[in-house]
């Protein structure tokens, strides 16, 4: 299911504030459930939820209700990841759901960017989109002016109901890829012909574990806890980043390494390994193709200094590394999302999945080259599919590159996009070139989002509508990472009008049906319970050992097991059926047969010279939760890291505004001065901040990474590869 998933891939409140809250909700009625399960007053109830945001984590979350009021959240002890706790963002969740600036409406603004808005109701938002959608039908014959979208705003699988309503209306316009993870996707297709990485829990069982371009401690909790108790067992932990992060901060060794280089550092390791006959030939023999090519490759090529010289990584530290990765066994290696956004980040991961097969350590229990994996997303993608495709006189959907959206729909003239619908996106604040984005969004006749906090894309829409949040549906969630499979029931009732991404897709089918018989073949009569009871394949039910979908909510999660060691059966999903070290569906696509080095493509000018990386952030994910009152009372401004040195070089003192420019945009934040970053290389983290015009994406550019096209349709994009000038504002 790779591609659909792809192109489909709280805590203690106060009770008198949030009584306070709902006592203000005006026709908000208990679902049939809520009902059902009603309880004496004051008595609480235990609901199980799961954490649907884009993260490796996906948690179980126990959510306690008092009243119908939620009173706190905690994690799922039933699952020996999320293992009883949250992270700092999951504790904040009953501030989202009772947070006084949910859309609590189906709203419409006079003109995008006015900020003159006036509620209007269901009836009459459905009727404008849907006289929008029959008015272009009838003006060219077909949908394609009608763009969708869409990407990780929430995983549950029930959210693809809007992809099933597009379908249901005719072909239209997709963005089709992922911003997140593509490069590093392809590589592994093309090296093992999956992604598929271990259970990471199964890290309890290395003898090594390397990080290499990830940042648990902010963005993998769970992840963390478990690497911090294999090295309390005695395991050795490397982290390899730019940055000295705070997952580095807690490990055995940092290696500071330039960015973009890491497929040096890693050629540069495979050369130290031959020379000193470490590697696992017997392994490579009987698991691999393209072997003594790319033992060729490194032996004429390849020199430790030469890579100390790429990576800025001293050659005893390379040869320490290698040989501790060579003898240490069995070694485990993490290669994070970061580390892909890069012009040359898919040749880089493909460097390191050799050098853990060039030392046998793939199939190994505590071993792996580990990336994702979607193996447990067992889903009928009912919601997705809908009734089936509605035709029109095109033959399929026309899609664009969701990394470059803005210039992309700009570009499309036969016919142009006049409608445009936005779901669990936010692609004015995490896409990059806004200013090319905003340009996109003021090409469109009418911008539709769903979402439930009013960010730059809502402020860019012609209309919005409110989505409720996970505590007032059902659902069923897989991780991209751990092997836990959740189920997400409702535990109050649905808040002021608002409606799941599922029921605003029936809405619009039934307005579109009473205007046009047969215009859209989305259902229309199902409730989201039953929706939900089609998601669970029976594979998962005969894994689970469940009669019915419904026994999840025993304990709220089941595990898929079987993935202790991945690719522990040998059986690679490669064309040859074996690691392949030569791998001619590379080739195909452009990219060199073997892992070699690939120089990055630098932006870098005279002017602009200092490279700016805009990794994730601690207190929000995205564009969620850094704007609750929690979080921001933690922490309410973005700043710029540099190293004092830079600082020095340009008169700027910790705590001035400086200007950060390129030929794109400019952005003017606060220094903070750290060591932790290197002297030529700046950081912001990506975040929305609430009522700051702050977007780090003003300034990222669109740049492609080498490879995504394989797996996911289009390149990934190459989000740490901008260049910028940094002066004193
Ligand atoms: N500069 C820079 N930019 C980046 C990155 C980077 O590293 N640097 N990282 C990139 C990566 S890895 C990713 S994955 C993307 C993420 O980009 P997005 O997927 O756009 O990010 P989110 O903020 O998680 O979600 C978007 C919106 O979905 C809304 N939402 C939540 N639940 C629902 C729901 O049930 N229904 C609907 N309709 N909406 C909902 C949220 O409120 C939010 O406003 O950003 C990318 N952007
Ligand atoms: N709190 C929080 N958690 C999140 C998210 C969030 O926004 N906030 N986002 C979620 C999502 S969508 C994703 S994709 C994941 C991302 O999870 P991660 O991949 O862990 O996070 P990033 O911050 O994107 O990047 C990790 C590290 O890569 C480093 N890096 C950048 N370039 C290079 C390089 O060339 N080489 C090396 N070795 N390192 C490099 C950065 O300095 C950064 O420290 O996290 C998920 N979890
Ligand atoms: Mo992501």
């Amino acid at each position: 299911m790779k591609k659909e998933h792809e192109i489909t891939r709280r805590t203690f409140l106060k009770g008198s504030a949030a009584a306070g809250l709902l006592a203000g909700i005006g026709g908000a009625t208990l679902s049939d459930f809520s009902k059902a399960t009603a309880r004496a007053e004051g008595e609480t109830q235990e609901f199980f939820n799961a954490c649907p945001r884009n993260c490796y984590d996906t948690c179980s979350i126990i959510t306690t209700v008092q009243d119908g009021v939620i009173k706190h959240v905690r994690g799922n002890p039933n699952s020996t990841y999320t293992n009883g706790r949250l992270c700092v963002k999951g504790y904040n969740y009953p501030r989202r759901v009772y947070s006084p600036d949910r859309i609590k409406y189906p709203m419409r603004q006079s003109a995008k960017g006015s900020g003159q808005w006036e509620q209007i109701t269901w009836d009459e938002a459905f009727t404008i989109i849907a006289e929008k959608i029959l008015e272009i039908k009838n003006k060219y014959g077909n949908t394609l002016p009608i763009c969708l979208n869409k990407y990780s705003g929430n995983f549950n699988v029930l959210t693809y109901g809007i992809e099933g309503m597009m379908s249901s209306i005719g072909h239209t316009t997709r963005c089709q890829g992922t911003p997140c993870w593509p490069a590093g996707i392809d590589s592994q297709n093309f090296d093992m012909g999956a992604i598929l990485n271990a259970d990471p829990e199964s890290m309890l069982k290395s003898k090594m574990i390397i990080v290499w371009g990830a940042n648990p401690a902010w963005c993998s909790v769970h992840s963390m806890h478990i690497i911090q108790k294999a090295k309390e067992n005695g395991a050795k932990v490397v982290f390899i980043d730019p940055i000295m992060t705070a997952s580095a901060s807690k490990a055995d060794q940092f290696i500071e390494i330039k960015s973009s280089t890491d497929g040096a550092l890693a050629l540069g390791m495979c050369r130290y390994i031959l020379d000193h006959k470490l590697q696992d030939d017997a392994w490579m023999e009987e698991n691999s193709i393209g072997h003594e090519e790319f033992v060729d490759y490194v032996k004429k090529n390849i020199t430790v200094e030469w890579a100390s010289e790429k990576t800025g990584v001293p050659v005893q530290v390379i040869e320490n590394l290698a040989y501790e990765y060579a003898t240490m066994e069995p070694a485990s290696i993490w290669i994070g999302y970061g580390m892909q956004r890069h012009t040359n980040g898919g040749a880089n991961v493909r460097c390191i999945d050799a050098l853990a097969a060039l030392c046998g350590n793939v199939g190994k229990m505590g071993a792996g080259a580990n990336y994702a994996q979607l193996d447990s997303w067992l889903f009928n993608y009912a919601a997705m599919t809908g009734n089936g495709a509605n035709t029109d006189n095109v033959e399929a959907d026309r899609n664009i590159n969701i990394n470059n959206f803005g210039a992309d729909l700009l570009s499309l003239t036969d016919p142009p996009v006049e409608m445009l619908w936005v779901a669990c996106r936010n692609p004015m604040g995490q896409d990059p070139e806004t200013g090319v984005v905003r340009k996109a969004y003021e090409s469109c006749d009418l911008v539709v989002t769903v979402d439930q906090f009013f960010n730059e894309s809502c402020n860019m829409s012609d209309i919005v509508l409110p989505c409720c949040t996970i505590f007032e549906t059902w659902g069923l969630h897989a991780s991209y990472w751990h092997y836990w499979y959740h189920g997400n029931q409702p535990a109050i009732a649905q808040m002021y009008e608002s409606k799941t991404d599922v029921e605003i897709a029936m809405g619009l089918s039934e307005k579109l049906n009473s205007l046009q018989a047969g215009s859209c073949t989305y259902p229309t009569d199902r409730t989201m319970e039953e929706w939900c009871a089609m998601e669970m394949t029976d594979g998962a039910k005969e894994l689970f050992g469940f009669k019915d979908w419904k026994e999840i909510f025993e304990k709220g999660t089941a595990k898929v097991t079987g993935y202790e060691a991945a690719w522990s059966d040998g059986q690679f999903r490669t064309p040859s059926g074996k690691y392949e070290f030569y791998s001619e569906q590379a080739a195909a696509m452009g990219n060199h047969l073997l892992p070699v080095y690939r120089e990055a493509d630098e932006t870098k000018t005279d002017e602009y010279n200092v490279r700016l990386i805009t990794p994730h952030w601690k207190y929000g994910l995205h564009s969620q939760f850094q704007n609750l009152d929690w979080m921001q009372d933690i922490h309410n401004e973005p700043f710029v890291e540099i190293h004092p040195q830079m600082a020095k070089d340009r008169g700027i003192e910790d705590g001035d505004a400086v200007r950060v420019e390129n030929e794109i945009g400019y952005l003017v934040v606060k220094a903070k001065l750290t060591q932790n970053v290197p002297r030529d290389e700046a950081v912001i983290y990506e975040a929305w901040y609430k009522d700051n015009p702050f977007n780090v994406n003003y300034v990222v550019k669109a740049i492609p990474a080498d490879m995504g096209v394989f797996a996911t349709g289009q390149p990934g994009v190459s989000f740490h590869d901008s260049f910028v000038s940094i002066k004193k504002a």
